[in-house]
């Protein structure tokens, strides 16, 4: 039985293979693209409108505030973050050159000079960073979608969208929305009918941004955003363009990830104000930085809205009143939790790197076909060659078949009972293993065998339904290859 890392492995085999045998230096380097992509990390983007909160997300996720969160010139190019062994910022152009950057850290955020660059130039910012926590994933972050025609839609959708030629540069989006407004959920839209490689509700999730903001900030925002997110996820129509929506409260998180001692002790300093006078600085950001509110100065409030927002300083000063969190060592952790963080953690550890791996083997398998079939020409052996092995792989790997079933599934393309919903979800989540069936891992093999033989009774008899339009068929046939999986590798013993 192959496993998750062994299809990305076979289809990188045909990639060097690919990289050998190309007859000039544009197929090599597609080539070689394919075989850098299997063997780094997965690629996550995140998109959204301006001001979603995209950049405070990436930041949150790194743990560093590395993106720039105001609208400065760099906003507006796509940047991507990625692991390396040292501090390296560069710029891709678009006629293909790298140039190198100047950046400077200013009071712990990184600040990247174009110098003499114009941004229409400029493809990419290529940012090396040397942190564990870009291991596994390399983050893109995208300018925002103001309007579907305006130009950092266009440079957005240029980058996530498939084209015809290459697959999407990103194998997982991350979808920043506000509200769900009805545009989002058009831009939603116009990014999932593209591919199963660029989007899909398989490797989509929807993130229901600056949650903390949801009336008005109080401190029960947290809660009702998350009966929001609820309420979206129910929805038939978002449910068909992303796996899961997540309230998050990024700017908490981003901040307390990097909560500084100094704001612990304005906020210690401001939790001591008189109760009444607090209660009326709270009532909103303007009344909180008036002039004559406080003793603290004006920066100093300023900047603490900045980075916390008026639910943040309110949550903050709650803890600190509490004697729950009174150092940054014991605050940041505190408005962490809060966050919504590691919800979307968890999603993106359970949901996206179980799958990781297949999406990568099934962009890279995508990006070879479309190289042999420009092979074919010149070099027909080779491209004919590329073909039969990308072919064989396709049909004998269950993992791809399971993927795609997913997504029918996940998008309404297949008619299934609704009683059958979840058991299907569970069969094409994850490699196929007891689990698949719903057991549990430690199950004896016998009652494996037992449960795998009715379960494949079961989906054989309803992908013969004569009534049944094919994806379901399709749906139910690889239901029941996943289940012959699971029956085959469940030996008694
Ligand atoms: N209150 C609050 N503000 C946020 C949150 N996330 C981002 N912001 C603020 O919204 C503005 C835009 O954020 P940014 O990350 O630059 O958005 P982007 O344009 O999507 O990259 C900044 O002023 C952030 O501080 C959040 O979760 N809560
Ligand atoms: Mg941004």
């Amino acid at each position: 039985m192959s496993t998750d890392g062994s299809i990305a492995e076979q289809v990188l085999e045909v990639a060097r293979s690919a990289v050998a045998g190309a007859p000039n230096e544009q197929a090599r380097e597609r080539a070689q693209a394919v075989v850098d992509r299997l063997s780094g990390p997965l690629r996550v983007a995140i998109a959204g409108r301006v001001k979603a909160g995209k950049s405070t997300l990436l930041n949150a996720l790194v743990g560093e505030r590395l993106a720039p969160t105001d609208a400065g010139e760099c906003t507006k190019v796509v940047s991507r973050y990625r692991r390396g062994s040292g501090y390296q910022v560069s710029a891709i152009m678009r006629d293909g050159r790298t140039e190198q950057l100047a950046f400077t850290r200013t009071g712990g955020s990184l600040d990247v000079q174009l110098g003499g660059l114009s941004e229409r130039d400029v493809q990419l910012i290529d940012v090396l960073w040397p942190t564990t926590a870009l291991e596994t994933i390399t983050l893109i972050d995208t300018p925002g979608l103001a309007s579907i025609n305006d130009e950092n839609s266009r440079r957005t959708r240029e980058f996530l969208e498939h084209q015809d030629d290459r697959p999407s540069d990103a194998d997982a989006v991350i979808y920043l929305m506000r509200h769900a407004h009805r545009s989002d959920v058009a831009f939603l839209d116009a990014f999932m009918d593209r591919s199963v490689t660029s989007a899909s509700p398989v490797n989509a999730v929807a993130v229901l941004s600056r949650a903390d903001e949801i009336g008005a900030g109080r401190l029960d925002a947290m809660e009702s955003s998350t009966k929001i997110a609820a309420r979206y996820q129910a929805d038939p129509q978002l449910r068909g363009l992303c796996a899961a929506v997540v309230p998050l409260a990024g700017l908490l998180a981003e901040t307390g990830l990097t909560l500084r001692e100094d704001e612990v002790a304005a906020l210690r300093m401001l939790a001591a104000t008189d109760a009444d006078v607090l209660e009326r600085m709270l009532l909103s950001a303007g009344q909180f930085c008036d002039t004559s509110a406080s003793d603290l100065t004006v920066e100093l409030r300023r900047s603490l809205i900045d980075r916390l927002g008026l639910f943040g300083v309110r949550l903050a000063l709650a803890e600190i009143r509490a004697g729950n969190g009174t150092t940054a060592a014991t605050l940041g952790p505190i408005l962490v939790r809060h966050s919504g963080l590691t919800v979307l953690r968890q999603l993106i550890s359970q949901h996206f790197m179980p799958r990781a791996r297949v999406l990568q083997a099934r962009s890279g398998l995508v990006a070879l076909r479309s190289l042999a079939r420009s092979l074919e020409a010149v070099v027909p052996v080779l491209a004919a060659d590329i073909d039969r092995r990308l072919e064989h792989l396709e049909s004998s790997t269950v993992q791809f078949a399971q993927v795609r079933a997913a997504h029918l599934l996940a998008c309404g393309a297949a008619s299934v009972a609704a009683g059958e919903v979840a058991d299907l979800e569970r069969l094409f989540n994850g490699s196929p293993s007891p689990t698949s069936l719903g057991l549990a891992p430690s199950t004896p093999a016998q009652q494996v065998q037992v449960a795998a033989l009715s379960a494949i009774a079961r989906w054989r008899t309803q992908a013969s339904d004569p009534l049944a339009d094919p994806t379901t068929v399709e749906v139910y046939d690889i239901a029941t290859r996943v289940v012959e999986q699971v029956f085959g590798s469940a030996m008694p013993g």
